[in-house]
């Protein structure tokens, strides 16, 4: 089976069906009701093989107005379309509806055929052909050279010319696929038929859009999130082990309640798709309309098998677009999908009576806001090259979640990783080590721009640096703060950036405060305001006032005239010069007292084994109430080990 469906489309009872019957002796109305009525009321599928070996899917469409909703979702799976015209009626409403469907979903392979030939004259023939080619070209499918095959299914008169002219497109589609390099899609497919088999369980069907996948994987069904593995697998009533892309398959998940999946469900890798209620797209406003499209109307927005109400906010250039007009849309939508990047939709009115446009998902999630210089990067979006739809998808403006950007767009997890890859060693992006977020170059250059200056602009000139202490520099989570809004970029890249300037050493992170380069030698106490030196003069004199048994840091802080948080400043700095050691919370010792009771464990070791607190208190001539946090300084820094009740040296 090659990876090809063929569709139909066309006006009700212009005889697609008996087109299909014609050309494969397949039924493709099943139903009971179809039979009876005489009309097409669900998809019907058959497959055909030619001679040359290939061989290939049909999907049937209903053409009744009530069925459109069918025959959009039976219409995102082709790849190609018979579109029938009878020669007795000639173009009807829903020839024109389906061909721009077709249109809209970006079907651009179609075979005209002129059905019922046997019952028209050969002058009305000439008209109609005149009249389809005039009516194609008016869509864009300005191939007008492009046969229209008469045929008469009653006859069988040009079928066999029909079966040429299909093989003749496939092969053309094949060549054109092959040509693409865009071709490691990811599994997608939107489920059409939802059925209990006795002994078996759930099977659900449908074309598989995109990917291949085997028996035995394991497969989720969004946007419920249930994972599965597929037992079994057929397509046209024959067991495969494995399904490529554009077949019709059926799989057996009877791990899967039949009342869970909905029709229009999607089938894909776990974790490969997001759920949304928000689809940003490029809407075509159809040219049939008789007024200009008005924002937050209520429509019915159907992709895949999926339709569901939605409002569209218009974002660009003109306010509102004229029929025959492109817009960007935002469709809000009331129910979560999943889908991606690229995928096509249809909107109807509230009514779902007539199609007013439709278009295609540039983003199925996008957390950026609209801006009209980036219309180049969102069509980018969308570009079959793939290093340009990563590319474009990183430089949109969202929050460069890599989980996340991949989510969205069409592209194995194989083949998104490499293509990250690349656009990091061609210097496009720049990401984190663990590429979870990447952004553009010309953001992270700005930003490395923007935190220089910011953290530099925070340290005036000397003297005003030295009238403020504190503001030597910015603290980390401040600065992070400035950044996102006054860059307005996430904290995601911030951290890069913030990572890369201080591994390159452009900015220091001194103590959690980050400070200009070449500003940390300048950060000591010797650059200190006056009133800071003669605070710190007060306490290195009050730590010494009684021996060993020094003021706490609220006795320090009343004592010394000077606020909490100038003594916690000038604390810090003593601390880090090594001239204060921090025993405790709140008790602080000189460096040299310190060294004191050291030289003192050091000699009561000499002669002893057992460090008991009396011990402590008697070295250094403290209450308990030093001795204590002492003796768990020493076991601190490792000169002691505390067994017990006492302590004895580390060895
Ligand atoms: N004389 C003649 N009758 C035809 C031909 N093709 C179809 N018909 C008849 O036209 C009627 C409609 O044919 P269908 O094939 O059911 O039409 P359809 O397009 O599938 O209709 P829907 O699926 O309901 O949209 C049937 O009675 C057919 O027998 C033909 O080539 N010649
Ligand atoms: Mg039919």
């Amino acid at each position: 089976m090659d990876s090809f469906i063929l569709g139909t489309a066309g006006h009700i009872d212009h005889g697609k069906s008996a087109l299909i019957r014609a050309l494969t002796g397949i039924e493709p109305d099943r139903l009971k009701e179809e039979k009876k009525r005489g009309i097409s009321i669900v998809l019907g599928y058959a497959d055909i093989s030619f001679p040359s070996g290939i061989s290939i899917g049909i999907v049937d469409v209903p053409g009744h107005l009530k069925f459109i909703k069918t025959m959009v979702s039976g219409s995102t799976g082709m790849n190609g379309v018979l579109f029938v015209i009878a020669a007795d009626d000639g173009i009807m409403a829903q020839t024109r509806e389906h061909l721009l469907i077709l249109k809209l979903l970006g079907i651009d392979m179609i075979i005209p055929v002129l059905t019922k030939i046997d019952i028209v004259s050969d002058e009305t023939i000439l008209i109609r052909e005149r009249e389809i080619k005039y009516f194609l070209k008016s869509y864009g499918y300005i191939n007008s050279s492009q046969n229209i095959i008469r045929v008469s299914a009653k006859s069988g008169k040009g079928i066999s010319e029909l079966k040429s002219e299909i093989e003749k497109a496939i092969k053309g589609d094949n060549a054109k696929r092959t040509a693409l390099k865009s071709m490691p899609s990811k599994i997608f497919l939107s489920i059409d038929r939802i059925i209990t088999l006795k002994g078996f369980g759930t099977v659900l069907a449908g074309t598989l859009k995109y990917g291949n996948f085997s028996v035995g994987d394991e497969m989720q069904i969004m946007p419920a999130g249930f994972t599965a593995r597929v037992k079994d697998m057929e397509s046209h009533n024959k067991k495969i082990p494995f399904a490529r892309r554009a077949m019709r398959i059926s799989i057996n998940v009877p791990s899967i309640k039949k009342e869970n999946v909905r029709y229009g469900d999607v089938i894909c890798v776990k974790d490969s798709l997001i759920e949304t209620d928000s689809v940003f797209t490029r809407f075509f406003y159809d040219t049939a309309n008789k007024k200009d499209f008005k924002n937050r109307t209520l429509l019915t927005f159907m992709t895949g098998g999926i339709s569901v109400g939605a409002k569209g906010f218009i974002l660009s250039g003109k306010k509102r677009p004229a029929p025959g007009d492109y817009a960007y849309v935002l469709f809000k939508l009331q129910n979560k999908i999943s889908t991606m990047s690229g995928e096509r939709f249809i909107t109807r009115d509230a009514g779902a009576a007539v199609t007013v446009g439709g278009g295609v998902i540039i983003d199925p999630f996008a957390d950026y806001r609209y801006d009209e210089s980036k219309e180049s990067i969102y069509e980018g979006m969308l570009s079959d090259d793939y290093e340009k739809s990563v590319y474009s998808f990183i430089a949109a403006g969202g929050n460069g979640d890599l989980k996340e950007i991949y989510k969205r767009l069409n592209l194995n997890f194989a083949d998104f990783t490499s293509t990250i890859e690349k656009l990091k060693k061609d210097e496009l992006i720049v990401a984190d080590g663990k590429n979870k977020f990447a952004f553009p170059r010309e953001d992270f250059d700005a930003g490395k721009s923007f935190l220089i200056e910011t953290v530099s602009g925070s340290i005036k000139s000397e003297t005003e640096k030295k009238k403020n202490a504190f503001k030597n520099g910015i603290g980390r989570q401040e600065l992070c703060g400035i950044f996102e809004r006054n860059f307005n970029k996430p904290e995601s890249l911030f951290d890069i950036l913030m990572d890369d300037l201080l591994y390159r050493k452009e900015l220091v992170n001194d103590d959690g405060t980050i400070i200009s380069k070449g500003f940390e030698n300048k950060t000591g106490i010797e650059n200190l305001p006056d009133e800071y030196i003669s605070i710190i003069k007060r306490v290195e004199s009050l730590l010494k006032t009684n021996n060993n048994s020094v003021p706490d840091l609220a006795e320090l802080e009343k004592k010394a005239g000077a606020g909490r948080k100038a003594l916690n400043y000038v604390l810090s700095l003593m601390i880090k010069e090594g001239r204060v050691i921090k025993v405790k919370r709140d008790i602080f010792y000189l460096k040299e007292q310190v060294e004191d009771i050291k030289k003192g464990l050091y000699d009561f070791f000499k002669s002893n084994e057992k460090l008991e607190p009396k011990d402590m208190k008697e070295i250094a001539g403290v209450s308990r109430k030093y001795a204590i946090p002492l003796l768990e300084y020493f076991d601190h820094i490792e000169y002691t080990v505390k067994r017990d009740n006492y302590r004895t040296k580390r060895q």
